[in-house]
């Protein structure tokens, strides 16, 4: 397909509630929105790398400048074929996923609506529903999370995510324990630690964890093949596989036994789709993250969490959970206890709301071909 226009928007999306981690503490999230006209079709992606560069390298501010300035004139005016034909055009520019990732989701979302159907079954997804999970930042109090995590299971929730970081780390997660002994939790740590940690981690070890998300640094493997080896619990990476090569060495090399995999980390679908099957072919199950998109960016992690190797509930949330209103319609809703279901409409079903998108706009940028 000819890429005639692209247009990027970055936007303000306030939270409900901060959302704290290891790498911060967040009222809003920004994000950037790529629509890619062909003709008379339009694609929407989705971006979220976070307004600072603190869960990896990228900023939303430095995704815009990206995309307007080097990626998108590689496409501009060109014919697109595939996933991997828009990747090997992209190819020249190194590093930059989350901008690439814009532009990937953008095409696809646009290739499956000229195609008339929806993104998740383009992908090869075995089905349209999948299983989340539920996932709570730090709180104010241990009590309140216990409190939180009793609703969750009420719900249904087949399992419960953690954020874990200094000051909010043993002492919680045996509380956790005492009150739900057989919950799946699994704790991510958004590169807090280092071995240096070892004694903390061996403790960690003794709490039956599903597993343990991204302990030590964002970019390390080595680190990590070490730490596997000290503990039984298996380690998931998220931040460290920024593409299928890094996923084909940790593995290699025993980084970990689970793939955390977030489309925006890794370049695009196209790059998402190669990591799942080089991992499902080396036998190492995956599950789907996300970056606090909106519904546009939410449908497309959902079309990825199709795919046959996801073996763990996803990081799927209805939009609520995050957003009042959601930028993007329809919201994402869950369509049973821990299930999402994905759109029946074509592409990614979902688009941004024009006023929203207007009204939280800080930038936009718009590329004629
Ligand atoms: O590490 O998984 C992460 C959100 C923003 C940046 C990094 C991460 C996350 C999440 C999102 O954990 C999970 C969710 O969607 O609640
Ligand atoms: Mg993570």
């Amino acid at each position: 397909m000819k890429i005639d226009a692209v247009d990027i928007h970055r936007v303000d999306m306030p939270l409900v509630r901060p959302f704290r981690t290891a790498f911060g503490d967040d009222t809003s999230i920004e994000s950037v929105l790529v629509r890619m006209r062909s003709g008379d079709a339009v694609g929407w992606g989705e971006a979220a790398p976070g307004a600072a560069p603190a869960y990896c390298g990228e900023s939303a501010a430095g995704v815009v400048l990206t995309i307007a300035r080097f990626l998108a004139p590689r496409l501009l005016g060109e014919g697109v074929t595939t996933g991997a034909d828009l990747q090997e055009r992209l190819r020249p520019i190194k590093g930059n996923r989350f901008a690439k990732a814009a532009l990937d989701h953008a095409w696809w979302d646009l290739h499956a609506r000229q195609a008339g159907r929806p993104l998740w079954q383009v992908l090869g997804g075995r089905g349209d529903t999948v299983d989340v999970g539920a996932d709570y930042g730090v709180m104010d109090s241990i009590d309140e999370l216990l409190e939180t995590i009793a609703g969750a299971v009420e719900a249904g929730f087949k399992r419960v995510k953690l954020k874990y970081r200094p000051g909010w780390d043993l002492p919680m997660i045996e509380a956790v324990r005492g009150a739900f002994p057989d919950l799946t939790v699994h704790v991510d740590c958004n590169s807090a630690y280092t071995l240096d940690d070892l004694p903390m981690l061996r403790r960690l070890d003794e709490f039956g964890l599903s597993m343990i998300e991204q302990p030590l640094a964002h970019d390390d493997l080595l680190d990590h093949a070490a730490l596997q080896r000290e503990i039984r619990t298996p380690i998931c990476l998220d931040e460290s596989i920024v593409s299928p090569a890094k996923a084909r060495q940790a593995i290699e090399i025993g980084a970990c036994r689970w793939v955390n995999i977030k489309p925006g980390r890794v370049g695009g679908l196209t790059e998402a789709v190669a990591v799942h099957d080089l991992c499902r072919d080396a036998g190492v199950p995956c599950w789907v993250g996300g970056m606090l998109e909106s519904a546009v960016g939410a449908n497309h992690c959902l079309a990825l969490a199709t795919l046959d190797n996801v073996k763990y509930p996803s990081d799927v949330f209805p939009s609520d959970r995050f957003y009042c209103p959601d930028l993007s319609d329809p919201p994402v809703v869950l369509s049973g206890p821990s299930r999402a279901t994905a759109l029946p409409a074509p592409g990614c079903g979902a688009a941004p709301d024009p006023s929203r998108l207007a009204a939280q706009a800080l930038d936009c940028v718009r590329l004629p071909a």
